[in-house]
């Protein structure tokens, strides 16, 4: 069990650090973009993942700052990869709590951060739920507007796993949306998962939005979603989330 105690010294000692998970463009096979993942290095677990935390963090509050550190380290991190070739041209998507999304100085953290970092319009991305958006679409609608018009673009995260209406998808118009990973598991075999996907594929570039598959791990699922025209690809068939350093190495190879 976490004790807030442990969370707040964690923040204090800045023991979170983030890793990058590359997301592949079809077309050309580049990475162009990834998923910033959080992680604890724990003085005493060593490198934990979010499953371990988030929830705790999430029901003391605490994730508004701990999410305030992870967009500081993607905004010094963007930064740094504005230097290099291979990797000036690498978006990076940032996942958002419903309780960040709550936080009333969220837009100006995010204008002063990308200030002060020199993050350009386009450079950043924002995961959000279904979830947050249901808990209050009339705010979000406001507040996504006014993230956007920072450059920002709105990525639906974990897509169909939720109770959205799809009225919400042609309403919010986001970006980009993810297929959440349980869809993708059987894609090649189930013949109803295989329908859902294609259909939401079809449905998203109507309305103009990318489409991500999260959580392809087999050369089978990846054939399959080609198939289907998908945008962008993310999982363990390529790479999981990597260090900075890592995610580097990983993108000048494909490069
Ligand atoms: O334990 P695992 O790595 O599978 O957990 C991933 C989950 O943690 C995902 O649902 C993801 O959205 C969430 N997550 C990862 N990084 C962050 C972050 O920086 N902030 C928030 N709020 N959630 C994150
Ligand atoms: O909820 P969200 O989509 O933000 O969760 C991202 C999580 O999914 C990360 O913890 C990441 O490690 C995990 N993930 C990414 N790719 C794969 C994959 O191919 N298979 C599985 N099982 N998990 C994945
Ligand atoms: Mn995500
Ligand atoms: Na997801």
């Amino acid at each position: 069990m976490i004790l807030e105690r442990d969370l707040r010294q964690a923040i204090e000692h800045k023991e979170f650090c983030v890793h990058y998970q590359p997301v592949i463009e079809v077309t050309t096979g580049q990475v162009t973009s990834c998923e910033a993942l959080v992680r604890w290095n724990h003085p005493q677990k060593g490198l934990t993942a979010p499953g371990y935390f988030i929830s705790a963090a999430e029901e003391t509050g605490l994730i508004d700052e701990i999410g305030t550190q992870v967009l500081e380290e993607v905004c010094k991190q963007i930064h740094q990869w504005k230097k290099v070739p291979e990797m000036k041209a690498v978006r990076v998507a940032v996942n958002l709590s419903p309780h960040q999304l709550r936080n009333e100085n969220l837009v100006q953290d995010l204008q002063t951060m990308m200030t002060k970092h020199g993050v350009e319009a386009g450079q950043l991305s924002l995961e959000i739920t279904e979830t947050l958006v249901m808990q209050d679409p009339q705010g979000t609608a406001v507040l996504l507007d006014e993230i956007r018009k920072l450059g920002i673009k709105i990525y639906l995260d974990d897509f169909g796993t939720g109770y959205s209406s799809l009225n919400y998808l042609k309403r919010f118009s986001f970006d980009v949306l993810k297929v959440d990973r349980s869809f993708i598991m059987d894609v090649h075999e189930n013949e109803g998962d295989a329908a859902l996907v294609e259909a939401i594929i079809v449905m998203a570039h109507k309305l103009g939005i990318k489409v991500v598959a999260e959580g392809v791990e087999t050369i089978e699922q990846q054939k399959f979603i080609i198939e289907q025209k998908c945008d962008l690809i993310q999982g363990f068939y390529y790479s999981k989330p990597l260090s900075a350093e890592d995610m580097y190495d990983y993108c000048r190879s494909t490069t």
